[in-house]
């Protein structure tokens, strides 16, 4: 049984956890919840994965893989075609670059929880930058949205898929969808999946 390293709350778990069910290696995994964060330091995930990070997958062997990508890769490999991560160099490039945008993402939104954790030390102009890096993806994304709907399913539909979902779950206020209708309908194509289904965002930590 490999061992993952996870939260009900992170994306970038989530995107392990979708690609798990998208290679019927959900089964082959379990899951052990931890709180980390930037300055939130957790020893048994710091023992395999000296960044703090989590997804951490720790294999049969004790060796650990990171970061969500890597663990991506390494499950790709449990099943035959089509891959996540696409073998056309085109097309992996392509999808290479959805998901850093959806990575981008999540990345705007931990970043932007963590500065509101720090109360009295809050940036509003970090806070700001981290929105509107968001809101320009966003828009940027809305333009691809139907190249997105072209391509097969794989890596950059995972991150964007998770990236959209945890702003429903933390940022709901902010409406993405609103003036966004076709990265809205291609979002719903990717939300009724059954490994998306099975992921749900959940506020336990
Ligand atoms: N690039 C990493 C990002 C992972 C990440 O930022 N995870 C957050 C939780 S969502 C974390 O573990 N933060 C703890 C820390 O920064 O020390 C990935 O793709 O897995």
């Amino acid at each position: 049984m490999m061992r993952l390293y996870w939260s009900s709350r992170s994306p970038f778990a989530r995107k392990v956890m979708v690609a798990a069910h998208e290679t019927g290696t959900a089964g082959k995994i379990e899951r052990i919840r931890v709180a980390v964060g930037s300055a939130l330091m957790s020893e048994e995930v710091m023992h395999y994965n000296p960044l703090n990070k989590i997804p951490t997958l720790v294999l049969d062997d004790g060796a650990a893989l990171f970061d969500s990508r890597v663990i991506i890769a390494y499950l790709d490999g449990f099943r035959g075609s089509p891959r996540l991560v696409p073998q056309d160099a085109h097309q992996r490039v392509a999808a290479a670059r959805w998901e850093a945008l959806g990575d981008g993402i999540m990345e705007n939104s931990t970043l932007t929880i963590g500065e509101r954790k720090r109360e009295a030390l809050h940036s509003a102009k970090h806070d700001a930058a981290y929105r509107k890096k968001t809101v320009a993806t966003l828009t940027l994304l809305e333009k691809e949205a139907q190249a997105l709907a072209a391509a097969p399913f794989g890596i950059g539909a995972i991150a964007i898929g998770c990236a959209l979902s945890h702003l429903d779950f933390r940022f709901g206020d902010e409406n993405w969808r609103a003036g966004r209708p076709n990265l809205a309908r291609w979002f719903e194509t990717v939300a009724t999946r059954s490994s998306f289904i099975a992921t749900a965002f959940e506020e336990i930590y």
